[in-house]
């Protein structure tokens, strides 16, 4: 994998205008943008499209509900142009089935990412103990891969050790105090970065400086 293609980056705004320059200031930098609710909710669900038209977007909506609710949620993300779709696992193997089943049947390129470790400090409370479940569960699901954190690296090689070969996207470098290298050598395919990206002056060079660190791995 090409180090370029192991950046997402997190588009964590609310405003849709300030997203989208930004998002154009980085357009064919990273592998993907992921969008989350702050920006779903201050700009409106049409920039899920808006921002798909600048390259691939990964909507972290954290998905958490029944099967049927659930299968509406991925419905809508994916109708309205996203390629992957990031959801909890603790609900169970149903609520996480539906949203692949949904996922499936936009195409075969359409992904979904479970959660297992959460990369903040609260991650260790609830999370941590049941990390080895989920992500038995991704496995068992079929989801495309999972979520699991840049700020402990050492759990990153354990979870790497239980979900085989999904993909694993891992958040929590920069600002979180993760380094974006050492994620990849504890097992990471893929990096997501936010704020040390979007807040920098010069986003694009932000960017293309962790590529670089990328390539050394
Ligand atoms: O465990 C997680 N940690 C995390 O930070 C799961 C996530 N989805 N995220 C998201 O990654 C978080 O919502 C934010 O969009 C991004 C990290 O942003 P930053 O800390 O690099 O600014």
């Amino acid at each position: 994998m090409m180090p370029s293609e192991r950046l997402i980056v997190a588009v964590d705004m609310t405003d849709g205008e300030t997203a989208l320059t930004v998002a154009k200031k980085l357009q064919g930098v990273p592998w993907a943008f992921k969008i989350n609710y702050p920006l779903v909710l201050g700009a409106g669900p049409r920039i899920i499209t808006e921002m798909s038209g600048l390259g691939r977007v990964i909507c972290d909506f954290k998905v958490a509900d029944i099967p049927f609710t659930n299968g509406l949620i991925a419905g809508e993300a994916f109708r309205r142009g996203a390629s992957g779709l990031i959801v909890h696992g603790f609900t169970g193997a149903d609520s996480v089935s539906e949203c692949v089943k949904v996922a499936g049947e936009f195409g075969d390129d359409r992904a979904v990412y479970v959660v297992t470790e959460m990369s903040h400090p609260g991650g260790t409370t609830f999370t941590q103990p049941n990390a080895d479940a989920l992500c038995a569960m991704a496995v068992e699901a079929g989801a495309s891969g999972v979520i699991a954190p840049a700020t402990r690296p050492d759990r990153l090689r354990y979870i790497r050790e239980r979900v085989g070969s999904l993909e694993i996207l891992s958040p929590g470098v920069g600002a979180q105090g993760g380094s974006a290298a050492e994620a990849v050598r504890a097992g990471a395919d893929r990096i997501i970065v936010g704020r040390s990206i979007t807040g920098a002056g010069d986003p694009k060079g932000a960017a293309r400086s962790i590529i670089e660190e990328l390539e050394t791995v």
